[in-house]
């Protein structure tokens, strides 16, 4: 049995103060999240248990219990208070993912300051649009990242405080910097806690739009209701688990569920701070005996390209349950997984804005390959037709996903873009910006973003069914699919796809491909053109950003690219 029990009973009885009792947290009162992911758990009895195991590059290891965890967020709350920072100062985070990135996190909250994780990936530039579109008070990071700080401080008048945490001689210092290294300082076991509330705002994460700047999503402490009772019930972590979520705090992912939802738990869980290989993620698993693992398609299509074999040599028995977010998962990896973990992912579907997982596989229930699953209860989410924003009843239509505002963990603004936000209603419906059906049971099926689905003579094409499609073909490693420019159609299906390993792009190949989706799908279906390339254009959190592409095809502006990924 799940932690959430029966999903039908759950709806029937669905309130949020579920979680709110489960946390000890009365309306109106001090809710911190910094507080509730440290202190509050060595209340519980846990101080000693531990919090947070790390392994970085080249094999460096250092474990954390939450006491540990704790003593290192009050030292950095206060030693950030006593430089002078206050309430809703905004405070961005800029480091590889090191344990002092997620202490810090939780320090900077403890002082009611709003934390902004950025990728330490990010280059100069896209650095500086979001600190300065935040008015970014104090940025902390690594000597490693700093000469990327220091080409734009200048340019920043609102950054005052250029943290280190790690060495450099005094006299290597600038102007605006200090150095401040979380293990020499002296613990601070007490602190006082800033109280925040319900609406006190906690993180600024930026998401970027498809066109235009990139947009700061403003969250609140409160979020917590919802990213606990998600991580509960969804992630079905359970006071024994060792929890492994794949993300980059830098993405909402890796701080909804790869800090908070974890530690308000007090669940055990591992970082691994190096690059992808199949190898080093199997034996991360198997080492480290990983119960719950939350990661990504992108990943797991790089998984599956790397073979079946590869995963006979390791012992992966640990894993109890698999889940996925961040793109649509084809059903070729739900059945992969089955085959190989003998378990299958269950995909959650959410966004930045939503701030927790919003239509999920839930444990225990049937799941359907290909399929997003059901809304979590308290969530009123339907598909709406495009022109009357109305709900659709009738089964298998495409239409807009969208939510009745007013769950906990939903963003309250766009950072001073109160106009964008707005924006994002009608009819008192939150728009997600992307497409769905939903079947006779109450399954929502991903189509594709809002400005991604095909018209092609007047038949839609939803490119994330190609795209599963073309998985099932054996040369096909990953694949992007768009529309291009077409006389007669208006616009036809064109797929880029990367092979793999073994197999050579050629036109004998391309023909295939057509003809596999021509069979499996439709002849409008089919692409037109195939063309073969090393790698996809792809976010920082493993996006394919077919926008990119799509500009390409049809001789456009790309619009804004700093969150692509570039190495
Ligand atoms: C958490 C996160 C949000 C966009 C979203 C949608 C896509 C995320 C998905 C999915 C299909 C899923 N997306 N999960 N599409 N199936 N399970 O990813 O937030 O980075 O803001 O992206 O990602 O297009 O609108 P964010």
């Amino acid at each position: 049995m799940s932690n959430m029990g029966s999903y039908d009973e759950r709806l029937k009885n669905f309130t949020w103060s579920i979680a709110a009792e489960e946390l000890g947290y009365k309306d109106g009162e001090v809710v911190n999240i910094g507080w509730y992911c440290s202190d509050r758990i060595c209340d519980l009895g846990k101080a000693e248990k531990t919090a947070l195991y790390y392994e970085g590059f080249g094999g460096a290891q250092r474990s954390y219990t939450f006491n540990d965890i704790r003593l290192i967020s009050n030292t950095i709350g206060t030693f950030l208070r006593n430089i002078g920072l206050v309430n809703e100062d905004r405070v961005c985070l800029f480091m590889d993912r090191i344990p002092e990135l997620y202490f810090s996190f939780l320090g900077v909250l403890k002082i009611g300051a709003i934390v902004q994780p950025l990728f330490s990936a990010f280059g100069d530039e896209s650095l500086f649009i979001r600190l300065e579109n935040a008015q970014t008070r104090a940025i902390i990071t690594q000597k490693k990242h700093l000469s990327k700080v220091r080409k734009i401080k200048d340019r920043l008048p609102y950054l005052e405080f250029i943290i280190i945490v790690d060495q450099l001689k005094e006299t290597e210092l600038e102007g605006k910097e200090i150095v401040f290294r979380f293990e020499n300082a002296e613990p601070v076991d007490k602190m006082a806690i800033y109280p925040t509330k319900a609406e006190s705002p906690s993180v600024l994460h930026y998401t970027s739009g498809t066109t235009g700047q990139p947009k700061g999503v403003k969250h609140v402490h409160l979020s917590l209701v919802s990213q606990y009772l998600t991580t509960k019930w969804v992630l079905d972590l359970r006071d024994d688990d060792i929890y492994w979520c794949t993300a980059d705090p830098g993405w909402v992912t890796g701080t909804s569920y790869g800090i908070i939802g974890p530690w308000c738990m007090g669940i055990t869980q591992c970082v691994l701070d190096s690059g992808f290989s199949a190898q080093s993620w199997y034996q991360f698993i198997e080492k480290n005996k990983i119960t719950v693992w939350y990661s990504a398609p992108t990943a797991i299509r790089s998984l599956m390209k790397a073979g079946d074999e590869i995963i006979r040599n390791f012992n992966l028995s640990s894993l109890r349950h698999l889940a996925s977010v961040g793109e649509p998962l084809n059903s070729e990896a739900v059945i992969w997984a089955e085959k190989n973990f003998g378990k299958p992912f269950h995909d959650t579907f959410w966004q930045t804005e939503t701030g927790s997982i919003m239509i999920t596989n839930f444990p225990g229930m049937k799941v359907k390959p290909g399929s997003m699953g059901k809304p979590f209860p308290g969530i009123i989410a339907a598909v709406l037709e495009q022109k009357t924003f109305e709900p659709i009843d009738e089964p298998g239509k495409i239409g807009l996903i969208a939510f009745r505002p007013g769950w906990p963990s939903m963003m309250r603004t766009y950072w001073n873009n109160q106009e964008k936000y707005n924006e994002k209603f009608v009819n008192g419906w939150y728009l997600t910006g992307d497409k769905a059906t939903i079947d006779n049971e109450g399954y929502f099926w991903f189509i594709g973003r809002d400005d991604d689905v095909i018209n092609t003579g007047g038949h839609l094409v939803s490119p994330f069914e190609v795209e599963s499609a073309l998985l099932e073909h054996a040369a096909v490693g990953e694949s992007a699919v768009v529309s291009k420019p077409d006389e007669i159609n208006m616009e036809v299906v064109k797929a880029f796809i990367s092979l793999k390993p073994g197999y050579v792009p050629n036109k004998e190949l391309e023909l295939e491909i057509m003809n596999f989706i021509r069979k499996k799908l439709s002849s409008f279906a089919m692409p037109q053109e195939v063309e073969f390339v090393e790698k996809l254009p792809k976010t920082r959190s493993g996006k394919i950003m077919r926008r990119v592409l799509h500009a390409q095809e049809w001789g456009e502006e790309i619009g804004d690219i700093s969150t692509l990924e570039n190495d």
